[in-house]
């Protein structure tokens, strides 16, 4: 080994485990590969001085319309236990490859951690953030009554959860909606970070440290309840902040609008997690699912309060004019927490349409989120209902498992638009979905395949979460990772992925003739390419934390 590797080679740079077979893709540099004489590979040590495995790489397939290259898709058997290196004659060797038991945990870790550092209002001290400690900004005890709110001139108290993203806003959609995934993965996996697991304030409390963090967002969300039942759409400045930390991103914010989609995210989130607070603390459980029932009802009586960004307000907009698969979420959160007829009579009337989605149309994933909860309850769910959703799941899973075996990068989506990272991971919640109703490997195979695309076994050779892996995002856009003066970006925070649109292209390079599945660029100004963002994480949490209790 000569000490230089190619990304020409592309892999998991997380690594496998023992007992999953190696899928890499080899592409020769410059993106297109020419004919190759040596169609041998070799797996050896680190040092490069032993064989430890050979074999043919995979056929050559022409797949320069979606990846822009002519990839070699191979896999090897599976390796013990050790650190390795792929070698391709003319190519070189790769960067090096783990092979370990447990080995997604400390990213599935460092992915939960990501939302520590996301805290809103609260200064994060060097114990829990290392060197990215920073002082509190957005204290938000005082935001102020946009018109759009359908409140008088006046302000309220609104403190605490998460940034939705590398911008410093808090949004209800973008609130419920990932909290959703989270909880889910509570509910079918068990705590999957207990107490004193992700080194948080509250580590050492005696309580999950999982759900601790996660409380962090709904006792925000709670703020953001009108007396009427109904839910502020969002809470943001006017247009978005410099490129600053926190404490020195001081604009105004404002509670803006009022909406139908936020009023039901909000209500399906705060039911399923009544379900899953009350065996820890009954009283919050009743709370979150009294606030839960307000905003339902408040969703049903103004069916159509869409939400637009006012003409003063440039931040993100959340916006869906159609609510129906926010309301069926609702209903269906609702019903398996509590039973009742009236939230089963709405599921029947509009069942949630599961379907896959991408990009635009993401808000469609509440669908899935939907079926998932009424198919994890199946004693409470009558039959007809069940078995219809339980075979579209699986169905659904069954062709994104025919899409991964035609795509040499073995990943289920060909449409690339803003965080299709995440929508490659959400195509793998499906498949975690179809796997706990028929427990077959190759739903968890093709979820590692899922996995492999996104931290490495890609055209553009990077593992897009921060802080993993030999390639991974260096000018994430995040504000505090821009501001902070350090070289390397806050870890555990997924990059938005490959998007063919470009709408940053004004303010960033990509390189000419980009593919769709290549479309990105590791600038901190490509907000379409290289943003961080809470749903992005989430999905990624989620199916690390499902291989991992499924090793
Ligand atoms: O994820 C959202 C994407 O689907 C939209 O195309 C895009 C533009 O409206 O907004 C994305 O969400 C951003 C939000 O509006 C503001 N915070 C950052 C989010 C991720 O980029």
């Amino acid at each position: 080994f000569d000490g230089k590797t190619t990304p020409g080679i592309q892999f998991n740079q997380v690594g496998y485990y023992p007992d999953q077979d190696l899928q890499f893709t080899y592409v020769a540099e410059g993106r297109m590969a020419t004919d190759r004489p040596d169609s041998t590979y070799y797996i050896t040590n680190v040092a490069g001085d032993s064989i430890v495995r050979q074999g043919y790489l995979g056929r050559r397939q022409d797949w320069t319309a979606l990846a822009g290259v002519l990839a070699q898709p191979t896999r090897s058997d599976p390796l013990p236990v050790g650190d390795y290196r792929i070698y391709i004659s003319g190519a070189g060797y790769s960067d090096v490859v783990h092979v370990s038991d447990r080995v997604l945990q400390e990213p599935f870790i460092a992915s939960v951690r990501g939302l520590y550092y996301q805290r809103a209002g609260e200064a994060l001290p060097e114990g829990y953030a290392g060197e990215y400690a920073r002082a509190a900004g957005h204290p938000d005890t005082d935001v102020r009554f946009h018109p759009s709110s359908g409140r008088p001139a006046g302000s309220m108290s609104c403190p605490g959860g998460w940034y939705d993203a590398g911008d410093y806003n808090k949004y209800i959609v973008n609130g419920a909606f990932p909290l959703g995934q989270y909880l889910s993965l509570y509910e079918d996996v068990g705590d999957p970070a207990p107490d004193g697991s992700l080194n948080i304030p509250e580590s050492g409390n005696g309580r999950s440290d999982y759900l601790d963090e996660l409380r962090t967002e709904l006792d925000w969300m709670l703020t953001m309840q009108d007396s009427d039942g109904g839910l502020f759409h969002k809470l943001t400045t006017l247009e978005f902040e410099g490129m600053v930390l926190p404490a020195a991103a001081t604009s105004p914010r404002y509670i803006v609008g009022k909406s139908t989609t936020a009023s039901f995210d909000f209500a399906a989130a705060t039911a399923q997690a009544s379900r899953v607070y009350r065996p820890l603390d009954a009283a919050y459980a009743d709370r979150l699912l009294a606030a839960a029932r307000r905003a339902y009802d408040w969703g049903i009586a103004h069916p159509s309060a869409v939400f637009r960004n006012p003409a003063d307000v440039s931040t993100g907009e959340y916006g869906d004019d159609n609510a129906d698969d926010e309301r069926a979420w609702a209903a269906a959160e609702l019903f398996a927490t509590t039973g009742e007829q009236a939230y089963y009579n709405e599921l029947q009337a509009r069942p949630p349409r599961i379907r896959y989605h991408a990009g635009e149309s993401w808000t469609g994933y509440m669908a899935n989120l939907a079926a998932f909860s009424l198919l994890r309850f199946p004693d409470r769910v009558p039959q007809e209902l069940h078995d219809e959703l339980r075979g579209l799941v699986i169905t659904l899973a069954d062709s994104l498992v025919l899409g991964i075996d035609q795509n040499p990068y073995r990943q289920p989506i060909t449409d690339f638009e803003w965080g299709s990272n995440s929508d490659v991971l959400n195509a793998a919640m499906l498949l975690a979905a179809a796997h706990r109703q028929d427990p077959q490997p190759t739903y968890l195979t093709a979820m590692q395949d899922c996995v492999n695309y996104v931290f490495g076994n890609n055209p553009n050779g990077v593992c897009y979460l921060t802080g993993f892996g030999s390639r991974s995002p260096m000018n994430i856009h995040h504000r505090p990772s821009i501001a902070d003066g350090i070289a390397a970006p806050v870890p555990g925070l997924l990059s938005g992925g490959p998007n063919a649109k470009q709408q940053d292209s004004a303010y960033v390079s990509y390189a000419d003739g980009l593919a769709p599945m290549q479309s990105w660029v590791d600038e901190e100004g490509s907000y379409a390419s290289n943003e961080i963002c809470l749903n992005w994480n989430a999905p990624l949490t989620y199916v690390l934390g499902y291989l991992e209790a499924n090793q």
